[in-house]
This record gives structure tokens, C-alpha cells and sequence, in this order.
């Protein structure tokens, strides 16, 4: 009943001509009258964003943001909020990616906000949660996961959470070519849908959770193929558009 959603995460790379070309490709290669079989988005950088959306209107692929501001509107320089994102017809936005948490001392009490804020404006918000290396290593996964998924159910309000998707990131896996096996992911998702259905069967049902951390197209079926495996979060590999393709038809 969850259609899987494969989201490219472009970070902060691209130009106009390199997000020319990603986007160019992935509409020819995504074209279908018939509606995809998976849902596809893809998170360019803020600026792109208008460049991004001019090309795939027309198509079954979304885009949005990688980031949101916890406020509303005024003097916050250097920050983007949900009506700018509906402006320019942003569907989704990633919250809390580790990169986000470790770089700018995000916190679980911003996260919620954020998931408040995209939630309540009709955005979906794409939760990012993942443990480091010592905290795998020392036993925590399950600790630090259910901690952060836990602030945002306890924090958020149940209408803001009504399209939540979730990313599983283990951060050792990040960029860095490893992979947490296709066992490891799955245990975590469980776990983590078990988490949900302690809070609400319907949601624990309805949210997708995505596998994200060194996805490409020569290993995606195979985490895919988790019970509990909803799709991917992708970054390195969502900037080849040979590579993302093959990463979407895994999971179709
Ligand atoms: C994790 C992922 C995308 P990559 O950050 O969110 O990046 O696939 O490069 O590990």
C-alpha cells in the first residue's frame, strides 16, 4: 500500500548548465503517460530551485528543498520559508539530515519545529534520522533512532505528521562508499515503523521510510528489497542521471 519514493539529494553541487543537463535527463528518462511506478524527487540547491521546477512541471517528478526556516517570515537572513517554497512549487523538504544536525548544531527541538512548520503547510516533510559510527559500534542505534524519531511524534502535532516520510541515514554510511547491509537497514526500519505503531497503527502503515547513505545503482534492489524498505534517500548518485534512473527502476 506504499508506493516507494526514491529523492535525489543534490546537496550543495550543480551549476545552471550541470542542473540543465540532470534535469533534462531525468524527464526523458522518467517520461511515461502512464505515471511512474515509484515517486521520484530530487533537492537541488535553494538557488535551482525555479531553474528545477521550470523543467520538470511538466512531469511526474517533484522537487523541494533541503532545508526550511523554523519562522514564518521577517528578519532571518539567509533563510528560506514554506510560502517561498509553495511559491515555487516545492512538494517536499528534508529536515534534520545529519549533515544539517553535525554542521549546524541542528537539534531535535529544531527538527520538530521544522516538521511543524513544512507539515502544517501542506509540505512533506522528509525526517532524517541516523546514527554515527561510536554510536553504532557501542550498541545505540536503536537508541539515538528511537530518540530522534520520538522528539518529532511527541513534538509535532498529528496533523503536521500526516504526509511525514522518514530517512534512516546511518552517517557512517554518508559519502563514504559503505553501506550498511541490507539485514542492518531492515532491522532499523522495522524497528522504526515499530516505533510508529506505538503511536498510531494508520501512521505506522502509511510512512514511507527511506535508506539513505551510499545508495547506488549496483546495490539499491538489493536494500530495497527490505519488507519495511519504502525507497531512497540519494545523494552522490542522484547527480548521474544514468545511475539515479537504475536506482528508481530498483525500487519500482
Ligand atoms: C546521505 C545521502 C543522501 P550519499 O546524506 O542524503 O548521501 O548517498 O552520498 O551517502
Amino acid at each position: 500500500m506504499r508506493k516507494p519514493l526514491v529523492a535525489g539529494n543534490w546537496k550543495m553541487n550543480g551549476s545552471r548548465e550541470s542542473v540543465s543537463a540532470l534535469v533534462d535527463g531525468l524527464k526523458a528518462g522518467l517520461a511515461t503517460e502512464d505515471g511512474l511506478a515509484v515517486d521520484v524527487a530530487v533537492f537541488p540547491s535553494a538557488i535551482f530551485v525555479e531553474q528545477v521546477g521550470n523543467v520538470l512541471a511538466s512531469t511526474n517528478i517533484s522537487w523541494g528543498l533541503q532545508n526550511i526556516c523554523t519562522e514564518e517570515e521577517g528578519a532571518y537572513t539567509g533563510e528560506t520559508s514554506v510560502a517561498m517554497a509553495k511559491d515555487f512549487a516545492c512538494k517536499l523538504v528534508l529536515v534534520g539530515h545529519s549533515e544539517r544536525r553535525a554542521l549546524y548544531g541542528e537539534t531535535d527541538a529544531d527538527v520538530v519545529a521544522k516538521v511543524q512548520r513544512a507539515g502544517l503547510a501542506g509540505l512533506i516533510p522528509v525526517l532524517c534520522v541516523g546514527e554515527s559510527l561510536e554510536e553504532r559500534e557501542s550498541g545505540r542505534t536503536m537508541d539515538v533512532v528511537a530518540q530522534q524519531v520520538q522528539a518529532v511524534l511527541k513534538g509535532a502535532s498529528p496533523e503536521s505528521l500526516a504526509q511525514l516520510v522518514i530517512a534512516y541515514e546511518p552517517v557512517w554510511a554518508i559519502g563514504t562508499g559503505l553501506t550498511a547491509t541490507p539485514e542492518q537497514a531492515q532491522e532499523v526500519h522495522a524497528a522504526i515503523r515499530e516505533l510508529l505503531a506505538e503511536h498510531d497503527a494508520d501512521m505506522a502503515a502509511r510512512t514511507r521510510i527511506l535508506y539513505g547513505g551510499s545508495v547506488k545503482g549496483a546495490n539499491a534492489a538489493e536494500i530495497f528489497a527490505g519488507a519495511d524498505v519504502d525507497g531512497g534517500l540519494v545523494g552522490g548518485a542522484s547527480l548521474d542521471v544514468q545511475d539515479f534512473l537504475t536506482i528508481c527502476g530498483a525500487a519500482g
